[in-house]
């Protein structure tokens, strides 16, 4: 990250997505169709992660692919890795592009070597990252030149990508979720998730409005934190981050204290245990790349180390750890090497020395602990 996303006062500022279309069948460009879009992501950004969760919970990982950048991001920002035909062959006769994370391995498989001993260039195929079988890009900013030569902001995952025009649908993750959310693919998704909707209208208000200040104190208030560019602004950052916390963690308090008075067991309860309404939704979705980041990343890297979710938000870690351990959509989409790795070597202002921290062990606590 470099100082060009700071204001002049040394606050963080994010950007406004360039391209925001949409697809449905009355658009007059981007039709709904099987195979024909593409996402591409980078399995250490929040913001890309909520749509590879999407993805899957709606039952669309044979509808669209997905390309996987490197964890490292660079000077020029994120890049593929290289493929040769051979590869190329071989990930489309194993369908790893159908997988629920694009054919990288998930954190479940081995862990056999320290994070300290990956080199930034390192390049295992569908470890590190994965290519783009599309255009054959180096990098995102290949694409995002595709798509508008002229393109002058900067190289973002996610990318809704589509494969028949060339061109970049929607930059914009939040957008791109009701995309994904809205139903034009269902007739193509798998049979065990049609019908869930993550944005049912009679939740809709409360939906927007729960993730409107989770956006500003928690989602963009760990990057306000983080890279703030001194300690007055840090500091105010940082207490607000928690004072946020704190209010989810009254909600899901709240929430638990409810379902316990009316159902006996656990997983009851659990079945029921969400941020808004009674059932899983995008508030959910929103909150939770967020949150499974916080403590092996966000606590050391971004200081946001008032406390931690583990030790000071039971209700919030037990929230977590539902998502994380009872839904494949949330587990296997998220892997904490890249997450680490990402962060702690990419920042080089925040982490010049770019040694990637081994703890907290384990990344995630199980769901019993
Ligand atoms: N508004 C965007 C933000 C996406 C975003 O900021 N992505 C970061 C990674 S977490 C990125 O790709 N940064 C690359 C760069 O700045 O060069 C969205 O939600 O889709």
């Amino acid at each position: 990250m470099s100082k060009q996303w700071a204001s002049s006062d040394g606050s963080f500022k994010r950007q406004v997505s360039k391209f925001q279309e949409i697809i449905s069948a009355d658009h007059p460009i981007f039709k709904p169709a099987k195979g024909r879009y593409w996402l591409y992501v980078s399995l250490a950004c929040p913001w890309a992660h909520r749509t590879l969760i999407t993805r899957a919970l709606k039952g669309l990982t044979s509808v669209i692919g997905v390309s996987v950048v490197h964890w490292h991001l660079d000077t020029k920002g994120w890049r593929f890795l290289p493929a040769d035909e051979g590869s190329l062959e071989k990930a489309k006769r194993e369908n790893l592009y159908k997988s629920k994370v694009g054919g990288i391995r998930s954190t479940l498989s081995d862990k056999s070597s320290p994070e300290g001993d990956i080199p930034n260039d390192s390049a295992r195929l569908f470890v590190d990252g994965t290519f783009d079988p599309n255009e054959r890009a180096q990098r995102l900013s290949d694409l995002y030149y595709k798509a508008d030569p002229e393109y002058n902001a900067r190289f973002t995952v996610p990318v809704l990508w589509d494969t028949k025009l060339k061109t970049i649908v929607s930059n914009e993750s939040a957008q791109i979720i009701r995309v994904l959310n809205s139903g034009v693919f269902d007739k193509f998704a798998g049979d065990e998730t049609i019908g869930l909707d993550l944005v049912p209208s009679e939740l809709e208000s409360q939906i927007d409005e729960f993730n409107s200040w989770v956006y500003d104190n928690i989602n963009n208030g760990v990057y306000k934190t983080g890279f703030a560019e001194n300690a007055e602004i840090y500091e105010k950052e940082v207490v607000n981050v928690f004072q946020h916390l704190d209010k989810v963690e009254a909600i899901l308090k709240q929430r638990y204290e409810v379902l316990k008075s009316r159902y006996q067991s656990l997983d009851e309860v659990l079945s029921r245990y969400f941020t808004v309404g009674e059932q899983l939704t995008e508030a959910d979705v929103r909150l939770y790349t967020t949150i499974v980041r916080f403590d092996p990343v966000y606590v050391q890297h971004f200081k946001c180390n008032l406390n931690s979710i583990r030790d000071g938000y039971p209700f919030i870690h037990l929230w977590l750890r539902n998502l994380y351990w009872n839904y494949d959509a949330f587990r296997y989409t998220t892997d904490f090497d890249h997450i680490k790795l990402h962060y702690t070597r990419s920042h080089s202002r925040i982490n010049p020395l770019g040694i990637t921290p081994l703890g907290p062990s384990p990344d995630i606590r199980s769901l019993r602990d």
